[in-house]
């Protein structure tokens, strides 16, 4: 994408002084802007971008399909049309060109907002997700400001939330809720109304915010119902940034730790390029034109699966039943015999392996850097069991032969600090997952309508026509 401020420096450059200081003064003031406008100045260079590409380049071939393809879950096939985020296979996830570090170090901080805290703000990353630039702090300010404006549940959300069983998996709970959010959507009452296709994403951008702002009280609300714990109101303090306030409801609003560490979770979490359960399934339900909360809650339904987002669920439970078996200062050869026992058992190492990438995780190296560096985590048994089992397990799945990636995954770090830092209940862990993979699903979605993307509808084929096809 060309920058914006490539754009205006060459302008500047050819208008007279006096336009200059005007333009600076613009320029000035569009350092605030709000989120919509920014996202309303990308549009159009989008919009032509992909016009002209499609005129140019239409017809190039990005690959041949073949049988094995078609058979083994569509890996590596270019199918998809993503913004966010590209996830090289060996050097791994980029946000609009930037790595997890170079992220830390320039999207503003809880920090640079003058709250507790260093890691960066979720609302920073959805700024950059949304429109390809870095946000200034008080862009940042104003979203944050913007979302605890909007963050609270309407009263017919929160009696569907009350009366779920509590025996009811949080996840199915935090769908069901998200779905009924669809009631009072905008895209869907523009598109009853009859707004013209090229409006499609404003509605859809206010709908993406409107989300974003209530899912942490809605998961605040299920972690309350269920386990007891948390403020039980879900109150929002609009000088808070969107975890800070998400900390305060779930009890941890006092535990710095906690709250940076959620923050920097739910940011690296965000977006994982497009082919992904859940990002694909929003995509893939959006493109019917169902609206943000329909699209997200089939999303959360996706990402409920053991080998994609309940994976950090699965791992915690397998790490503690191996502290059980070799105590707390297990050894490697320890770690090695529990790794085989699993394996030998039938069943994956949790937290190991990806579709795509064939390194260790950078979100995973990210939270372990998170964990090096605060001294209430270093002595903590469980993280030491993890990051020694992340040195021992590559070796182990590499003799086992299977797995075409035998390094960690972020799945294999995020539960053991939530748990360190009290937060025990694992059934809970892939709803904070899925507060934060709606920072990349959404966006998304405001772009699919923003270019006019058509609904989704691959080819599928029998055994029989495929028999039938080879023998041509
Ligand atoms: N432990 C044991 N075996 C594994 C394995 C693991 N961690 N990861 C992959 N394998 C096996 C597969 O089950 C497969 O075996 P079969 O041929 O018998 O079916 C074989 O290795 C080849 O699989 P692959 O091509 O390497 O991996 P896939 O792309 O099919 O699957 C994933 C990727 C993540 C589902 C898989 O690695 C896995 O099940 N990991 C454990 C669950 C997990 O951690 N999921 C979280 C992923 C991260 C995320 O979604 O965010």
């Amino acid at each position: 994408m060309i920058s914006l401020t490539i754009n205006r420096a060459a302008m500047r450059a050819a208008m007279p002084a006096r336009q200059q200081l005007a333009a600076s003064q613009a320029v000035r003031y569009a350092s605030t802007k709000s989120l919509k406008d920014a996202v309303a100045e990308v549009v159009p260079q989008k919009q032509e971008q992909l016009k002209k590409f499609r005129s140019e380049h239409g017809d190039k071939s990005l690959g041949d399909i073949k049988v094995e393809n078609l058979i083994g879950g569509m890996r590596g096939l270019k199918v998809m049309l993503w913004e966010g985020s590209v996830l090289d296979a060996n050097t791994g996830i980029t946000f609009h060109g930037k790595s997890i570090p170079d992220c830390e170090k320039v999207l503003p901080g809880a920090g640079d907002l003058g709250l507790q805290g260093k890691e960066m703000l979720p609302e920073s990353m959805l700024w950059l997700l949304l429109t390809g630039n870095v946000p200034s702090k008080e862009e940042v300010k104003g979203l944050s400001e913007e979302l605890a404006a909007k963050g609270k549940l309407p009263s017919y959300v929160e009696k569907i939330i009350d009366s779920f069983p509590k025996t009811l998996h949080p996840m199915t709970q935090f769908a069901g809720a998200v779905g009924a959010l669809n009631h009072d959507s905008k895209f869907a009452q523009g598109y009853k109304d009859g707004i013209k296709k090229t409006e499609y994403w404003k509605p859809t951008l206010d709908d993406s915010i409107d989300l974003i702002a209530k899912l942490p009280a809605i998961a605040a609300r299920i972690y309350y119902n269920v386990f007891g714990r948390g403020d039980g109101v879900q109150k929002i303090d609009p000088k808070k940034d969107l975890i800070g306030n998400y900390s305060e409801m779930i009890g941890y609003g006092d535990n710095e730790g906690m709250t940076d560490y959620l923050r920097l979770y739910i940011a690296i979490h965000g977006d994982h390029e497009g082919g992904n359960v859940s990002a694909h399934t929003a995509h893939l339900v959006g493109s019917a034109l169902s609206d943000p909360y329909l699209s997200y809650s089939a999303a959360l339904l996706g990402l409920a699966g053991p080998l994609h987002g309940l994976a950090n669920q699965e791992v915690l439970g397998w790490a503690l039943g191996m502290q059980e078996k070799v105590g707390k200062n297990a050894s490697e050869e320890d770690i090695k015999e529990f790794l085989w026992s699993t394996l030998k058992s039938g069943r994956v190492v949790p937290g190991y392996g990806h579709a795509v990438l064939r390194m260790p995780d950078p979100r995973f190296s990210a939270l372990s850097r998170f964990c090096d560096t605060r001294p209430e985590l270093k002595n903590s048994s469980i993280v030491q069991l993890v990051q020694k089992t992340s040195k021992v397990a590559p070796e182990v799945l590499k003799e086992h032969g299977k797995t075409k990636n035998p390094y960690p995954n972020v799945d294999a770090a995020s539960g053991c600090v939530l748990y360190e830092y009290g937060l025990k209940e694992w059934s809970y862990y892939t709803v904070i997952f899925g507060i934060s993979r709606a920072i990349g699903a959404l966006p998304q979605l405001v772009m699919d309508r923003a270019l006019g993307l058509p609904i989704e509808r691959p080819k599928s084929m029998s055994l029989d026509a495929l028999e039938a096809f080879v023998k041509k």
